[in-house]
């Protein structure tokens, strides 16, 4: 049977670009969802556990309450790693060139694959920015099956039709808890009249018909919410959107 396993990182506010990209699938399925705190120094590791249990995610767990047994782990998988699969990494180079590399960034998947075989998980339900990493489970699982056996299962991601949610003030960068920008994302907290305000000031294409980022980053938004109905204009479809968003998020 199935065993899904898949984490975030304790930033407190879950936003719209994790919910649906990840979390809201989270919530039907059996196995392990973990606040990811060893993931960095600090952070809001009870916030995040308690909103991910008010999105409605069962069984989760905080990533520290078993530091000795994953850092262990990591340490053990480090020695077994090749830096050049690092090296590769699409999320490594983005972000080392916006911010210091250090060797926790690089190493990141490493402690992301102690993780995953710590908890046993099979399954990996993500957002497709993090395919990659998942392949880099996979490949790390294959060394270890060179050397000799293993005991974790292979895991698989899971993305499905999962979309990717990008910035609501710059549709080519992903919606993400790190944009000093409050308006760029969307937090599942976020009361009723704050949701109207951000889409209300979500960057729009000139005509309903255009093909930019902008026009489909809303699209995709309206459609994973259930939206099917044609606009002839951005206001009327963003109150749409908002409606939808509104019910989506209270449930
Ligand atoms: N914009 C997004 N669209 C779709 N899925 C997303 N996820 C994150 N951003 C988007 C998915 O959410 C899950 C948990 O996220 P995380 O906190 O562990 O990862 P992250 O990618 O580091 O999140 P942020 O908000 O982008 O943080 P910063 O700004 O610090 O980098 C994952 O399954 C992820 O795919």
């Amino acid at each position: 049977t199935p065993r899904y396993v898949s984490g975030i990182r304790p930033t407190g506010e879950i936003h719209l670009g994790n919910y649906l990209g990840a979390v809201r699938r989270w919530r039907s399925l059996e196995g392990v969802f973990f606040v990811a705190d060893l993931h960095g120094l600090g952070g809001a590791v009870q916030e995040t556990a308690e909103s991910l249990s008010r999105c409605g995610v069962q069984n989760v767990v905080v990533e520290s309450d078993h530091k000795a047994d994953i850092l262990e782990l990591y340490h053990q998988l480090s020695f077994l790693t090749p830096t050049v699969l690092l090296g590769r990494m699409t999320q490594f180079k983005d972000k080392s060139a916006s911010e210091m590399a250090t060797l926790s960034l690089f190493a990141y998947p490493v402690l992301m694959a102690a993780d995953i075989f710590y908890f046993g998980g099979t399954h990996i339900p993500v957002g497709s920015d993090q395919m990659q990493h998942i392949e880099f489970a996979r490949d790390l699982w294959d060394v270890l099956r060179a050397r000799g056996s293993t005991s974790f299962e292979k895991p698989e991601a899971v993305i499905g039709d999962s979309p990717r949610i990008m910035s609501l003030t710059d549709a080519t960068r992903k919606m993400s808890k790190s944009d000093p920008d409050e308006m760029s994302r969307i937090n599942v907290s976020d009361p009723p009249d704050v949701i109207r305000q951000k889409v209300r000031a979500a960057k729009t294409s000139m005509s309903m018909a255009d093909d930019t980022p902008e026009a489909n980053n809303l699209r995709t938004i309206y459609r994973a919410v259930g939206g099917t109905r044609v606009h002839e204009r951005w206001p009327t479809f963003k109150a749409e959107l908002v409606d939808l968003l509104i019910v989506e998020l209270a449930a």
